[in-house]
């Protein structure tokens, strides 16, 4: 990648991602509450592997040596997620702080600020405390949980914003909300299908949910710009997920339309109203009528501009077809059909380990350019990474994560050109993941760490892959020394 070296600004941040859930384990220690993954994990039929979160990577107890791998890695930024049920162990308002909790994060922010590693906090990483689940419905009642929210926002920014420049509130309310809310496969499992769920309606709900979301996020960064930035002088925002959609037959115009307005549902409805309109595309209210909640005038203009910048995570494509058939009232894609090959059979791209995940790097350039085009704001990549097929064991083959590095140095030139030759602002690529994790509804049957984890020992003993070496490299090569 010679022709990109030097195309990344000095003050570029180049690390790695994290969720709490997935890595942290220590479900009970240290007085925090339950989250509604600890619960959720343990019914039955809910997680593929029959695993559940009490016990993961361990980071709770490792995460010094995490801080460690980081730093070998080449990192200098380091993405990681608040469990909300360690500070405010039942969530609420009136309900007391936990000083543990509140140490824990504040000592692996030490680590990292001391390790020249710069600290990006998630405050939502889709684990509501439980005990708000269970007193109001945690995001289906707006009042109590904009409160609920913003009272836990500004804990943390009193507790960390010293050191913490880099706040994201909430992470992909979209994946959040069809997950839990419309399939029902993600905590806390509601949706339409009875058989599934004694509770939900896969209809209304994840928009709701994801409505709210959006209402919380604004008020805790106004919490944030009035109360905290002025002296702090950190920066907030939203991270939305979206993969790139392209036409199934490009000399179809429907199929053209049809992945535009994919990207439209996927992405806009969450980004039109925070970076440029204050409401949701017309083409989705169109489409959804009744189903969307409205935002009142005050909403509007508390959501218009309630991110300094665009958080990104993406992580493939598809191919994109169009339906003749009406929408039906659980879509919230565009009422398209997504397909595995294009018309002339070619498919997505190489087959990772998880069925909804290929690597096309040819798409990432593409979505780069969409987003930075629609909004013009500075781009924070926080998440990208892939599972690799068959590793089970740290073998030496498996360690030599060959179908991992093809993803990760194809992406980066896919980057490189989008900053080079695009002129996309970029200012963040944090690869997902540091370790391999607790994939949510997939247990730990998706490995997407630079790092094996082999859970099965007491150490959780971690073994870097050879990509976290060439991202090292990659880096070091496209960032300025000055
Ligand atoms: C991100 O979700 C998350 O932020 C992160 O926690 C997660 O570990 C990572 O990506 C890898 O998945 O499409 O029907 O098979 C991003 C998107 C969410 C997409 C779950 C796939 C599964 C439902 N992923 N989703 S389905």
């Amino acid at each position: 990648m010679k022709e990109f070296e030097n195309c990344l600004d000095k003050d570029f941040h180049f690390g790695y991602a994290t969720a709490a859930v997935q890595i942290e384990g220590a479900w009970n220690v240290d007085d925090k509450g339950l989250s509604i993954w600890d619960k959720f994990s343990h019914l039955p039929n809910k997680i593929k592997d029959n695993t559940n979160v009490d016990e993961t990577a361990e980071a709770y107890k490792f995460y010094k040596e995490d801080v460690q791998l980081l730093k070998s890695y080449g990192a200098n930024a380091y993405r990681f997620s608040i469990a909300w049920s360690r500070i405010i162990p039942l969530g609420g308002r009136n309900d007391p702080v936990n000083a543990k909790g509140i140490e824990f994060y504040s000592n692996l922010i030490d680590e990292l600020l001391a390790n020249g590693i710069t600290p990006f906090v998630t405050l939502f990483h889709w684990d509501t405390p439980q005990a708000l689940e269970d007193r109001y419905n945690s995001f289906l009642n707006k009042e109590e949980f904009v409160a609920d929210f913003c009272n836990y926002a500004k804990v943390c920014y009193e507790a960390f914003g010293d050191r913490v420049k880099h706040w994201i509130t909430f992470n992909e309310p979209e994946v959040y909300s069809a997950c839990a809310y419309l399939a029902g496969i993600f905590a806390p499992g509601r949706c339409s299908d009875r058989s599934k769920s004694s509770e939900g309606n896969s209809s209304t709900e994840p928009l709701i949910v994801s409505h709210n979301m959006l209402i919380a996020h604004a008020n805790a960064v106004k919490i944030y710009r009035t109360e905290f930035q002025p002296t702090q002088n950190g920066t907030i925002g939203i991270t939305l997920s979206g993969n790139w959609a392209e036409p199934w037959n490009p000399n179809d115009p429907r199929d053209v339309s049809a992945a535009e307005r994919m990207l439209v549902f996927d992405i806009a409805r969450y980004a039109d109203p925070v970076f440029k309109s204050g409401d949701y595309p017309p083409e989705v209210r169109h489409q959804m009528g009744d189903r969307l909640p409205t935002f009142t005038p005050e909403e509007s203009a508390l959501v218009l501009g309630s991110s300094d910048f665009y958080g990104m995570n993406t992580y493939t494509a598809f191919y994109i077809k169009h339906k003749d058939t009406p929408a039906d009232d659980t879509d919230t894609k565009g009422n398209v059909v997504f397909e595995e090959t294009n018309w002339e059979g070619k498919p997505r791209g190489p087959k990772s380990a998880t069925d909804w995940l290929c690597t096309t790097p040819w798409a990432f350039r593409k979505l780069l350019n969409w987003i930075y085009a629609r909004y013009k704001y500075p781009i924070y990549l926080t998440e990208q990474g892939t599972t690799a097929p068959g590793e089970t064991a740290p073998t030496e083959d498996v360690l030599n994560d060959t179908f991992r590095i093809h993803y990760y140095t194809t992406y980066v030139e896919s980057l490189a050109r989008a900053v080079k030759e695009d002129g996309v602002v970029v200012k963040s690529y944090l690869a997902w993941s540091l370790l391999d994790n607790w994939e949510w509804a997939n247990g730990f049957t998706d490995r997407f760490g630079v790092t094996f984890v082999d859970f099965s020992s007491p150490e959780k003993t971690r073994y870097p892959k050879k990509s976290a070496y060439v991202l090292k490299e990659l880096f070091q090569n496209l960032i300025k020394n000055e």
